[in-house]
């Protein structure tokens, strides 16, 4: 069963994540922790802005970045000299949590915070001497700011990095051991016990959800192997029950709103996704399977969010309000198959319909199967069902149908698939549009009598794309490029894809004439393998194709749960070639690209 802070934070369904700091200015994913806090310098930055949008949105709250794997706090610490202080920011005054957290106590949304773990600026770092500065971090951003719902340690860990100017790899084996969770998580629940702790393994009290995209497997059960296993294996295993005697863990799926990365690009203009995709494969497949979605809106160079982000924030935020306003089923009368111990009163069939989560229709123990039929005041259309089970009591329900009284018989609109079916803190499915006013839930299978919340019929609004939509900007047109081996990665398609085989080859292309240009980007292959994916490049220019000269270097963070097209700066230079090469790979050996853009100089 879920702690009493679990159960409030499985209430707040979805709130925002907010991914910003010096990789915002750089354009990178992961910063390396060598990165110039002179470059921080938000000049519009208004978190009392930014707060009320996700407000707007109907998001209950919000958690930020206050230090990423490049290990720049954005926040006054005592714990390195790598923070906000160094910036030109309000003179080196400003504090971004100190503002967030005013501005979400203000407007009654929920704050919380993301430290990472891993930190590749500090010297100490995957050594004993990183665990004080660690914890000292933890200890301030819990102990300065006020109420955090949320606390979120990325599970990230150890590689590449400056350290102090090591630059070395650095390997902290299991992280469990190394920053030792249990005594973390010991001092959270000291600091803010109803703070709730993501990715410190089954010491914590919520998951990831197992990929990037804004989704969670159904069924999905919340109990600590299960989610252990699936994360391991990036997928989870569809099985018919969760194990018993088991610590109750919940999911949370995350996903950037835009599909250029977590952190604000100078190319996420035309990428934002749409309201539809964020409709129907996230929320669907996050909320509506039963876990929480954090979903991320990048703060951008000036402090601001973008503008498309925030409309597609917005519009989805509305037609989600849209979708849960009316419940043709709320105040339906009810007949049911069995009633705990006959007391109607509390058990009864219309606890489903009063609107309240908190009370349950609920069988004699001896009844694992059990049905309702409700009686609607007047016939309603609808085309999604959700159910809820009361979690106080676990997870219970194994296999469920709902049934439409349609031209004098029953119709099942909404049947087990074949490994069996979970509710837990609510599934959303969608149904054939349907018009009724009689409807059936069956419990087939069960571990426990059922107690089930609520059942609601709910109605999907008109998703109206509203949008121009902007034509992504690739750079320099490739008419006339040529390439000996690459073709397949100047083509302008991004489901074709060069790959050198087994040993690592440079690409070179010649771009017909001279250009004067500042970014490359590199789309890593989309079919979904790992395979010569680019992990560490070097990119070098030419004006002859004999002399060349080196203009960017570095790694690409993130590719392995999120590859997509990484767009990398550098001084304007004049060239008419280029050679991209790979230097490692996320697996395997040998070098791959989908496509490579040039971006000209402004
Ligand atoms: C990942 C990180 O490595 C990404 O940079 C991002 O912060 C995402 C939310 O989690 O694991
Ligand atoms: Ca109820």
């Amino acid at each position: 069963m879920p702690t009493e802070q679990q159960l409030q934070w499985q209430r707040l369904e979805w709130y925002a994540f907010v991914h910003f700091g010096l990789n915002t200015y750089t354009g990178r994913e992961w910063g390396y922790g060598d990165e110039d806090p002179g470059m921080f310098n938000p000049s519009k930055f208004d978190a009392n802005k930014i707060v009320s949008t996700f407000k707007q949105a109907g998001m209950k709250g919000m958690i930020y970045t206050a230090k990423h794997h490049d290990g720049f706090c954005l926040w006054q610490t005592k714990s390195t000299k790598h923070n906000i202080s160094q910036s030109p920011w309000k003179k080196g005054k400003g504090d971004v949590a100190r503002e967030f957290s005013h501005a979400c106590k203000e407007q009654g949304i929920r704050m919380g915070i993301y430290v990472s773990p891993w930190d590749r600026n500090c010297a100490e770092y995957g050594r004993p001497g990183y665990l004080k500065v660690f914890y000292k971090q933890i200890g301030e951003l819990l102990g300065k700011y006020g109420d955090m719902f949320e606390i979120w340690f990325d599970g990230a860990n150890g590689g590449d990095g400056y350290y102090g100017g090591a630059k070395e790899n650095r390997n902290i084996g299991n992280p469990d051991t190394y920053y030792d969770f249990p005594h973390i998580v010991k001092n959270i629940r000291k600091l803010q016990p109803n703070c709730i702790v993501w990715g410190a393994g089954t010491s914590g009290d919520v998951y990831w959800g197992g990929n990037e995209k804004g989704n969670v497997a159904y069924p999905c059960w919340n109990a600590a192997v299960e989610q252990e296993t699936h994360v391991k294996k990036h997928t989870r295993t569809l099985r018919d029950k969760a194990p018993a005697d088991e610590k109750w863990m919940p999911l949370e799926a995350d996903t950037p709103i835009n599909g250029t990365g977590w952190f604000w690009h100078a190319n996420q203009a035309g990428r934002v996704k749409s309201v539809q995709h964020l409709m129907d494969e996230v929320y669907m497949k996050s909320v509506g399977h039963g876990a929480n979605l954090i979903l991320n809106v990048a703060v951008n160079r000036d402090g601001e969010l973008d503008a498309a982000d925030v409309e597609a924030l917005l519009r989805f935020g509305e037609a989600r309000s849209k979708l849960l306003a009316t419940d043709f089923a709320k105040g339906a009368t009810g007949k049911a198959s069995n009633v705990r111990g006959g007391d109607a009163k509390k058990f009864g069939p219309e606890k489903l319909t009063d609107g309240n989560i908190e009370t349950y229709w609920c069988t004699d123990d001896r009844e694992t199967t059990g049905e309702v039929e409700l009686q609607l005041k007047k016939p309603a259309t609808f085309d999604v069902v959700r159910v809820r089970e009361q979690i106080r009591l676990g997870q219970r329900v194994q296999d469920f149908a709902v049934d439409a009284w349609v031209d004098g018989k029953w119709v099942t609109i909404d049947a087990a698939d074949e490994h069996g079916k979970s509710i837990g803190n609510q599934v959303m499915r969608r149904v054939p549009v349907t018009t009724t006013d009689k409807v059936r839930l069956r419990i087939t299978r069960s571990r426990a009598c059922p107690c089930i919340s609520e059942l609601s019929l709910l109605k999907m609004p008109e998703i109206e794309n509203i949008s121009a939509p902007v034509v992504k900007d690739t750079g320099l047109p490739k008419g006339n490029w040529k390439s000996k081996k690459g073709a397949s990665a100047i083509d302008g398609d991004e489901g074709t894809f060069w790959y050198s085989g087994k040993s690592p080859d440079p690409i070179t292309v010649d771009m017909g004439r001279k250009h004067k240009i500042s970014a490359f980007s590199y789309t890593p292959r989309q079919d979904g393998n790992l395979k010569g994916m680019t992990d560490y490049y070097t990119f070098e220019v030419s004006l002859d194709g004999k002399e060349w000269k080196k203009v960017s270097e570095g790694e690409f963070g993130n590719l392995r749960e999120n590859p997509i097209e990484q767009r990398m700066e550098f001084k304007p230079v004049e060239a008419r070639f280029f050679r991209f090469s790979s230097i490692s790979s996320v697996e395997g050996s040998g070098s791959s690209a989908a496509e490579i853009n040039i971006y000209p100089a402004k």
